[in-house]
């Protein structure tokens, strides 16, 4: 069956989430953290004009709390997750801590990544989550770790999280056979927003639906409706399940929707790349709001439980802005050390050696000849 963002709007409201059968913890735990990221990800649109004391570009995620929601429930600490531009909801789902994502956000050294990675970049190597700016970049990574993990025969896995425009990318594709032919421990997901910066899809991309192409590597694909969290979860726990089990990769395409411009918090609809009324659908049908109303409606959580949560992630976020702000910036001598990982050394040495000895051969060559 061919899903699309027209097919979607066509459809309706929304009207399909069920609860039934799922454990209210687990239930409780994927709205925490919806509703976590999504405050989150609202207070540093509200402190970032115009204190303008945030100077890197941020593509912020409201409105795609879903899958984020589902991973940080579904990976291990030993698992990895990789992924791109849009990575803040990823970084969290890992169990990073929030505190040095707003550091770093802030340039600051107590960073994540001492002030040097900021959003698009954000990596948190203790909690195995890497971000990454190069398109697709990402999938090439994981399935490079799922390879290592084969290797090592352990229980982990290797999970990729993308945009629907990361399957422009030649490496994508490159990704998808290479998982399939060795059947990697490695799940994609990609969340299908309709838009690379304010190019909708059709413009980019033939009809028919993205995990039909992946499907015909022989990846096991699924493809939903990105902002029913319990359809999101139920997918994701499965493809993890196979991954684990020596299966094989998944391939898991959720349709969701950003409500901010593409990248910063500045609004980008004036352009006139997407109508109010695609706008005003999502956000009605925001996965938030989705599962709320099932859990008030079934009473397994209030408005009381609502605003306890509320207040404690605020309390939270107010932390992780005290600590950034506090925060000193890098020493000039630390941006000689660029390089973030203590367990390189020896390759960067072997390369460094080997970029000297080619720039001596160069010089040699550079000499004019006898002819
Ligand atoms: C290799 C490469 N080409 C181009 C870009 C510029 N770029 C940054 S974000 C973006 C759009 C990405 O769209 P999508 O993958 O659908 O993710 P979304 O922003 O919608 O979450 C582009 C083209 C890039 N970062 N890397
Ligand atoms: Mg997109």
């Amino acid at each position: 069956m061919t899903l699309s963002h027209e097919e979607i709007r066509r459809r309706g409201d929304y009207r399909d989430l069920s609860i039934d059968g799922f454990d209210h913890e687990t239930l409780k735990k994927l709205y925490y953290f919806m509703l976590r990221l999504r405050r989150c990800e609202l207070a540093l649109i509200d402190e970032y004009h115009p204190a303008d004391e945030m100077r890197c570009p941020i593509h912020f995620c409201v409105g795609q709390e879903a899958v984020p929601a589902s991973l940080s429930l579904l990976l291990k600490h030993d698992d990895y997750l990789f992924t791109h531009h849009r990575s803040h909801g990823y970084y969290l789902a890992k169990g990073a801590p929030m505190n040095e994502l707003f550091a770093e956000l802030y340039g600051k050294a107590s960073g994540a990544n001492g002030g040097k990675a900021g959003s698009q970049d954000i990596s948190h190597p203790q909690s195995r989550v890497y971000g990454g700016a190069i398109l697709a970049g990402a999938l090439g990574i994981a399935v490079g770790a799922g390879f290592g993990i084969q290797l090592k025969n352990t229980s982990q896995i290797a999970v990729t999280g993308s945009g629907e425009a990361a399957t422009e990318e030649g490496i994508f594709w490159e990704a998808i056979n290479f998982a399939s032919v060795k059947k990697l421990p490695v799940v994609f997901v990609c969340e299908n927003n309709r838009y690379s910066t304010h190019s909708p899809q059709e413009n980019r991309q033939p009809p028919g639906n993205i995990s039909s192409r992946v499907a015909a590597f022989g990846v096991r694909t699924e493809t939903l409706f990105g902002n029913d969290v319990i359809k999101v979860y139920a997918a994701l726990k499965k493809a993890v399940e196979r991954a684990r089990a020596g299966e094989g990769p998944t391939f898991v395409e959720a349709f969701t929707y950003r409500w901010n411009g593409h990248v910063g918090p500045e609004n980008d609809d004036h352009i006139g790349y997407r109508t109010a009324d695609e706008i005003e659908f999502w956000k009605r049908n925001c996965p938030i709001a989705l599962l709320e109303r099932q859990l008030f409606d079934q009473g397994v959580l209030s408005q009381a439980d609502k605003e306890k949560m509320s207040a404690e992630i605020d309390e939270e976020i107010a932390d992780a802005f005290a600590f950034a702000k506090a925060s000193p910036f890098p020493e000039d001598a630390d941006w000689r050390r660029l390089n973030l990982s203590p367990s390189t050394p020896l390759a960067d040495r072997l390369l460094k050696d080997d970029a000297s000895a080619q720039f001596d051969q160069n010089q040699q060559y550079a000499i004019p000849g006898p002819y």
